[in-house]
């Protein structure tokens, strides 16, 4: 296994506590990875040095760290920039990796559906190509035994390199179109069976594939490691007053979520998009669930679902000796159960406040509508779940399940609210 020593910055005079908490988030990323962190430093820094981040007298500390516990390489949580990259592997003789490139290193390494395949390799293309000078240097180096490369072929090559990579790019994003489009057919379909629909969302280890387990008995991975689910996953699951709604297991949120990812996760994301409930779940057992759940909540927000109904899932209660941070969260989140996905204590609350919340989304109603209207009888077949349908001679009976948004459109023909589903 490889040993790192892991780096993180600070302003100076700021939360020390906090780069400690970062440093353990990364060294938890690197776990994942399979890097061990053999050393972590903490540096609080008055400006960000364009050419190599830290100062020097950091720098040399770093230096002595890494040859004291054998390092074979340094990891900064701060995103550096490709010439900041090169100049310190220049210093350190050694390779040095930012958290965006291990956390698309995860993603490379774990990924399994095409669809998830074919995102991460699109958004480490796009994340090499500033870098090529970079990787090709290393790869001269290696392959001269440290003698360097003729000058102007390295120049060449990164043309070449450049030019094969972009088509590359080209090539992937059309598959992963392709594939994107089948995708939204499915999602389509489903749509039109009008099954009221939760997505479990929330940062990674939050224990959310843990939940779709308990309430689906689904076979999905759950791991205390970071990234453990990359692609979403469905499942049936039914309330306890028989209605069936649909969960989706996502893939987990975190801190500096790298912007390549973003937008090359963001379909996946996207699915938390054609929801009607967010459940967000927290995980009440870390230091850090506060800081968690706000950016869960910024994520969301990117991803233009901010404004979506969501109950807050307040999981790990077993496992929390902090009473005093769970009234925090019940203060600052409206809607808020607290439960155990994995000793199931909590669970029949949760379903009945999913219960409640489908019967403020959705209404049942019975309908006359005139057979003229063929166009909002349609949209019902479309967006709404039809129960019974009659055809009489000039007007057509409807008793449907249908989403609060449409309630307008059909008012004029409501012969009766039937009551909540
Ligand atoms: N004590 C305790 N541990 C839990 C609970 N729920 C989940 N876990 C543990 O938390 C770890 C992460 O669970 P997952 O279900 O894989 O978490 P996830 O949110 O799906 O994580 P990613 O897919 O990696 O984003 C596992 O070791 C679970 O056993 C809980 O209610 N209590
Ligand atoms: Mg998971």
């Amino acid at each position: 296994m490889e040993k790192a020593v892991l780096v993180c910055s600070y302003p100076s005079g700021g939360d020390r506590a906090l780069a400690r908490e970062y440093l353990e988030e990364l060294g938890r990323l690197c776990d994942t990875y399979g890097i061990q962190a053999v050393a972590q430093i903490a540096c609080p820094i008055k400006h960000i040095d364009a050419g190599m981040y830290l100062g020097l007298g950091k720098l040399e500390e770093i230096k002595i760290m890494a040859s004291d516990v054998g390092a074979d390489l340094i990891v900064f949580d701060e995103e550096i920039s490709p010439r900041q990259q090169k100049n310190l592997e220049g210093f350190f003789k050694k390779p040095v990796i930012d958290r965006t490139e291990l956390i698309l290193g995860i993603f490379a390494k774990r990924a399994r559906t095409l669809e998830a395949r074919l995102q991460i390799e699109v958004a480490e293309a796009k994340y090499q190509f500033p870098r090529l000078k970079r990787l090709w240097t290393h790869l001269s180096r290696q392959s001269t035994g440290g003698g360097g490369y003729l000058k102007g072929e390295g120049e060449k090559q990164i043309e070449i390199d450049k030019r094969l990579l972009r088509r590359r790019i080209q090539q992937l994003e059309k598959e992963l179109k392709e594939v994107r489009e089948q995708r939204k057919t499915q999602r389509a379909a489903r749509m039109r069976s009008a099954v009221p629909t939760f997505a479990i969302i929330g940062y990674t280890n939050a224990g959310k594939s843990t939940l779709l387990k308990a309430l689906t008995q689904a076979d999905v991975l759950v791991e205390d490691k970071l990234f453990a689910t990359l692609d979403t996953t469905t499942r049936k699951y039914t309330l306890p007053n028989k209605q069936e709604v649909l969960l989706i297991d996502t893939v987990g949120f975190i801190r500096k979520i790298p912007h390549t990812l973003v937008e090359a996760f963001k379909s996946t994301l996207e699915e938390a998009a054609h929801t009607d409930v967010l459940l967000h779940l927290i995980d009440v057992s870390a230091d850090t669930a506060e800081l968690q759940a706000e950016t869960t909540c910024a994520v969301l927000k990117e991803l233009g679902v901010g404004h979506y109904p969501v109950i807050t899932v307040l999981n790990k209660i077993d496992a929390c000796t902090d009473l005093g941070r769970v009234h925090k969260l019940r203060i600052k989140y409206p809607k808020t159960v607290a439960i155990s996905a994995l000793d199931h204590s909590g669970i029949d609350e949760l379903a009945h406040m999913m219960m409640e919340e489908i019967a403020s989304l959705r209404l049942r109603v019975a309908l006359k509508i005139p057979q003229s209207h063929y166009a909002l009888v349609s949209l019902l077949m479309r967006e709404a779940r039809v129960i019974t349908c009659v055809y009489e001679e000039n007007d057509i009976l409807l008793e449907v399940d249908l989403p609060k948004a449409l309630e307008k459109q059909v008012h004029p023909f409501i012969r009766g609210k039937i009551e909540s589903v």
